[in-house]
C-alpha cells in the first residue's frame, strides 16, 4: 500500500512538464543552444559566485577562453570551496543524472564525456532526464543573432515553442525606432502618424512569424502603469489591441536592476521591489486582456498572489533568478497554494544551458511534492481522500497545463 505522500511523490516525479520560460533554443538555432560542461560552468549564476573568490582583475577573467575561465570556476567553486550553493549543486547534479562519477573531481575526464554526444541525441537525453515535455523559448526579433533564422525559416523542432520578447520596444522605444523603420514599419520616437498601427503590425507579423505563444517583458523595478511614458503608450496602443486580437497573453517579469555592476556583464544585474499596484492596475485597465506575471523580489510575492486572487486575467508563475533557491521555493510555493490553490504555474526552469533542464527539474520536484503532499494530508485529515486521477489531474496542471488552459482560454 502506497502512503498518499509515496503517490504524490511518483506523480510529481513522472508526470512530464512543460517548462513554460527558458533562454534554450531549437536546435536550428545552432551556437545559440548553449550545453556542455563549459556553458555549465560559466553560467552567470555561477561567474557572479566565482568572483565572490577569485582576486582577479575582472578584465583579466574575460580575456581568457570559454575554457579557462570555467577552469578557473571550476578551481575556486567546486575543489578549492565545497560547492554547496544551488547553482554549483546543479552542475553536481546534471552529471550525476548522466551517470558521471562526479566524486572522482575530474574536469577533463568530464569534458571527454561530453564530447561524445551529438546535439540532438543530447537534447533528447535531458528531456528524458528533466521529463520535459514542451521547452518555451525567449525569442526577441532584436537580437542580431537569431533574427536572422527566423527570417530565413526553418523546420521547427516540436519540442520548442517560441515567446515573442520585445524588451526593447517597452523600454527603450527610441532605441528601437531606427531598427523598425529599417525592417519597413513607418514609426516615429513622439508615436506620431502611423505608429500604433505599424508597431501592431511589427507584432503580428512577428506573432505569426514564430508562432508565438505569449509576449512577454522583462521590467525594472520602477515599472509603473499608468504614467506619461512611453512604455504606457505602447502597452496602452499597440500590446493591448494586439493581445485582445490574436488572443495572446502578456507576460511581464518585473523586479530586475540591470547592470548594477557593469564589471560583471550579465552576472552584473541586481533586483529591486516592485510596485504590484501597476499589475492591478493594469489588470483593471484591460479585463480582456490575459497576463501572466512574476517578480524578483521575494517581498512582492505574497501581494502578487493577492493581486491574482482580485484579477482572474494574472497568472503567477514561476521561481525567477533569486528566488529560485530550495528554501524560497518551499516557501512561496506554500503560500502560492495557501492563496490560490492550483491556478499558478510554481516554476519555471529560466535555463540558459540545456544540461540546465535537468537539476532544474530535479530540484524542483521534490520540492512541489513535499509541498502539495502535505496540502493532501491536510485534506485526507479531514475525511476527503483525493484519488490518484484527482492528484494526476492537479499536478498536470501545476507543471504547465494549467497555463496551456489559461492561454488558450
Ligand atoms: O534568469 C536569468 O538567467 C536572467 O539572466 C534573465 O535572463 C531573466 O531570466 C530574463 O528573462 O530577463
Ligand atoms: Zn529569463
Amino acid at each position: 500500500m502506497h502512503t498518499l505522500r509515496q503517490t504524490v511523490t511518483e506523480i510529481v516525479q513522472t508526470t512530464p512538464v512543460f517548462d513554460i520560460h527558458t533562454h534554450l533554443y531549437d536546435p536550428a538555432f545552432g551556437e545559440l543552444l548553449l550545453w556542455g560542461i563549459d556553458d555549465l560552468l560559466t553560467y552567470h549564476y555561477l561567474i557572479a559566485e566565482g568572483f565572490r573568490y577569485f582576486d582577479m582583475p575582472y578584465e583579466k577573467f574575460w580575456a581568457l577562453t570559454r575554457e579557462q575561465q570555467a577552469e578557473h570556476l571550476w578551481q575556486a567553486l567546486f575543489l578549492e570551496h565545497s560547492p554547496i550553493s544551488e547553482a554549483c549543486r546543479g552542475v553536481l547534479t546534471v552529471l550525476n543524472k548522466l551517470g558521471l562519477d562526479v566524486n572522482r573531481r575530474d574536469l577533463p575526464a568530464i569534458r571527454q564525456h561530453f564530447a561524445t554526444w551529438k546535439v540532438d541525441d543530447y537534447i533528447t537525453k535531458t528531456c528524458e532526464l528533466a521529463n520535459v515535455r514542451k521547452i518555451a523559448m525567449t525569442n526577441s526579433p532584436f537580437d542580431d543573432l537569431e533574427r536572422p533564422v527566423w527570417e530565413r525559416g526553418f523546420t521547427r523542432d516540436p519540442r520548442f515553442v517560441a515567446a515573442l520578447r520585445i524588451d526593447q520596444l517597452l523600454v527603450d522605444f527610441p532605441g528601437a525606432v531606427p531598427k523598425l523603420r529599417a525592417w519597413g514599419y513607418e514609426v516615429n520616437a513622439d508615436f506620431s502618424g502611423k505608429t500604433a498601427e505599424e508597431v501592431r503590425r511589427f507584432l503580428a507579423d512577428w506573432t505569426k512569424r514564430i508562432d508565438a505563444q505569449y509576449c512577454m517583458v522583462s521590467f525594472g523595478p520602477d515599472f509603473q502603469y499608468p504614467d506619461e511614458s512611453t512604455t504606457t503608450k505602447v502597452i496602452e496602443r499597440c500590446l493591448m489591441p494586439h493581445g485582445r486580437e490574436h488572443g495572446q497573453a502578456f507576460a511581464l517579469m518585473i523586479g530586475v536592476r540591470r547592470n548594477v555592476n557593469p564589471e560583471l556583464r550579465l552576472a552584473g544585474d541586481s533586483l529591486g521591489l516592485s510596485d504590484v499596484g501597476a499589475v492591478e492596475r493594469l489588470c483593471a485597465a484591460f479585463p480582456d486582456n490575459k497576463f501572466l506575471c512574476t517578480m524578483l523580489a521575494r517581498e512582492n510575492q505574497h501581494a502578487l498572489c493577492v493581486a491574482a486572487r482580485k484579477f482572474r486575467n494574472l497568472h503567477v508563475f514561476g521561481c525567477w533568478w533569486f528566488m529560485n533557491n530550495p528554501s524560497i521555493i518551499e516557501e512561496i510555493t506554500r503560500m502560492r497554494l495557501e492563496l490560490i490553490g492550483l491556478s499558478c504555474t510554481p516554476q519555471h526552469s529560466d535555463c540558459r544551458v540545456l544540461d540546465q533542464l535537468t537539476y532544474k527539474w530535479a530540484h524542483s520536484r521534490p520540492i512541489l511534492a513535499k509541498v502539495l503532499a502535505d496540502k493532501y494530508e491536510d485534506l485526507a485529515a479531514t475525511g476527503w481522500e483525493p484519488t490518484r486521477a484527482e492528484i494526476e489531474r492537479d499536478v498536470h496542471g501545476v507543471l504547465g497545463g494549467a497555463l496551456e488552459a489559461f492561454l488558450r482560454s
